[in-house]
C-alpha cells in the first residue's frame, strides 16, 4: 500500500527492525542443540518449515484431488507458487512484502468463525466443520493490487452463495462485513496503533451472490498458506486486492455499509467499491498498467480486471458512486 504520512512517535521501534529481531530470536531458539551443522541447515530452512507445516494441516487431504472449474480461464500463466508465497501484503505481520516468516506465528487451529447480524440464527462454526459442509472447487483467478502489481492464482474454496445458503440471512441484510483476527501477541503489525485494527472489509449482498465471489481456503492444491490468509480469505477478482480480506474470524450481515480498513485510513484514496478501472488513476500513480509479478513486464490493466462480462451489471444503477477507488 502506498505510504501515507502518518505520524509515528520518535521512540517507536521501526516495524522492520522488530520483525527481523523476532525472526532472529526464534531461529536462535530453533537451532539450540542442533550444533553447527544444524545451524547451517537452519539458514535455508525457514520456508521449508512452513510447507512442512502445511502437510500437517488437518484439511490437507481435501485439496489433493480438487476439481478445477474450467469456466474460469486465464490469459497468462499461473504465477509460480514460490513467488506468491514470498511476496505478500498482510499488514498484521508488517507493512512490507516480506512477511512470510512472521506470518508463521498465526495459529490456525482451532479457528472459529462467528456469523451474526441480520441472520435467522447467529452461529459460530469451526473451519473444519465449514469445510465439510461446503462444495470445494479450484478456480484460476487474476489478482490486481491497487499498488499496480498483479498475479494469477489457482485458488481452492467455495462460492460465497453456498455460504450464504448456510448462514440464512434475513431480508434486512444489505451488506456482508468481514473481520480479521486481532491478536497483538501473534501479529506484531497490530502493535502499530495508528492503524484501525482489526482489518475489516465489506461487500453488498448483490456482490456476495455473484458467481465470482469466492471464499478461499486453499491455493496451489494445498490448504491456503498462512501468509496468504489461512484459513479463510476472500477473493473478488474484479476488485483491488485490498478487498480480499485474509484470515477471517467474523462475518456479519448488516443493514449499514461497512467501513473498511483502508477506507477508514485514507478515504480520499480508498473507497468501498474498489473496482479495477484502468481509466481512473490512484491520486498518486497510474492504474492504466500493472506489473506482472513473474515477468516484471508492464501490461495493460483491464476494466473490472477482465471480468466485465460477469460483474458490470452489478454497477449499472450506481453511477453516482465512487466505483473505482
Ligand atoms: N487481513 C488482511 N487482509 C489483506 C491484507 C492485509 O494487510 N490484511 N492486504 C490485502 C492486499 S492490499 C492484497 S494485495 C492482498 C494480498 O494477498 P497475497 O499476499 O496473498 O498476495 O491481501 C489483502 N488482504
Ligand atoms: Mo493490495
Amino acid at each position: 500500500m502506498g505510504k501515507r504520512n502518518f505520524l509515528k512517535p520518535s521512540w517507536y521501534l521501526p516495524e522492520s527492525k522488530a520483525t527481523s529481531e523476532s525472526v532472529f530470536l526464534n531461529r536462535r531458539e530453533l537451532v539450540k542443540g542442533l550444533g553447527m551443522g544444524g545451524l547451517l541447515a537452519a539458514a535455508g530452512m525457514s520456508y521449508k518449515s512452513s510447507s512442512a507445516h502445511a502437510a500437517e494441516d488437518p484439511s490437507a487431504g481435501l485439496y489433493k484431488d480438487i476439481v478445477r472449474n474450467e469456466k474460469y480461464k486465464l490469459d497468462r500463466p499461473i504465477t509460480p507458487e514460490q513467488l506468491n508465497l514470498t511476496y505478500n501484503n498482510f499488514y498484521e505481520f508488517g507493512s512490507h512484502k516480506q512477511i512470510h516468516e512472521a506470518a508463521q506465528a498465526l495459529k490456525i487451529r482451532p479457528w472459529e468463525i462467528e456469523v451474526d447480524g441480520e441472520v435467522e440464527k447467529p452461529m459460530t462454526i469451526g473451519i473444519d466443520d465449514l469445510l465439510a459442509k461446503m462444495p470445494l472447487e479450484e478456480r484460476l483467478y487474476r489478482h490486481r493490487c491497487v499498488e499496480a502489481w498483479s498475479m494469477t492464482v489457482p485458488w481452492s474454496g467455495f462460492e460465497m452463495s453456498e455460504f450464504i445458503k448456510l448462514a440464512k440471512p434475513t431480508n434486512d441484510a444489505k451488506y456482508m462485513r468481514f473481520e480479521t483476527f486481532e491478536d497483538k501477541s501473534m501479529a506484531p503489525g497490530q502493535k502499530q496503533f495508528w492503524y484501525p485494527w482489526p482489518y475489516v472489509e465489506g461487500i453488498t449482498m448483490e456482490e456476495a451472490m455473484n458467481e465470482m465471489t469466492f471464499m478461499v481456503t486453499g491455493a496451489y492444491g494445498k490448504p491456503v498458506p498462512k501468509q496468504m490468509g489461512a484459513p479463510l480469505r476472500l477473493a473478488l477478482p474484479w476488485k483491488y486486492g485490498f478487498k480480499h480480506i485474509k484470515s477471517i474470524k467474523k462475518i456479519s450481515f448488516t443493514k449499514e455499509r461497512p467501513v473498511s480498513f483502508w477506507e477508514e485510513l485514507g478515504p480520499t484514496e480508498y473507497g468501498f467499491w474498489a473496482n479495477v478501472n484502468p481509466e481512473v488513476d490512484h491520486p498518486r500513480w497510474t492504474q492504466a498498467t500493472e506489473r506482472d509479478l513473474e515477468t516484471g513486464e508492464r501490461i495493460p490493466t483491464k476494466l473490472f480486471n477482465g471480468y466485465e462480462e460477469q460483474v458490470a451489471h452489478l454497477y449499472k444503477d450506481l453511477q453516482s458512486e465512487a466505483l473505482y477507488k
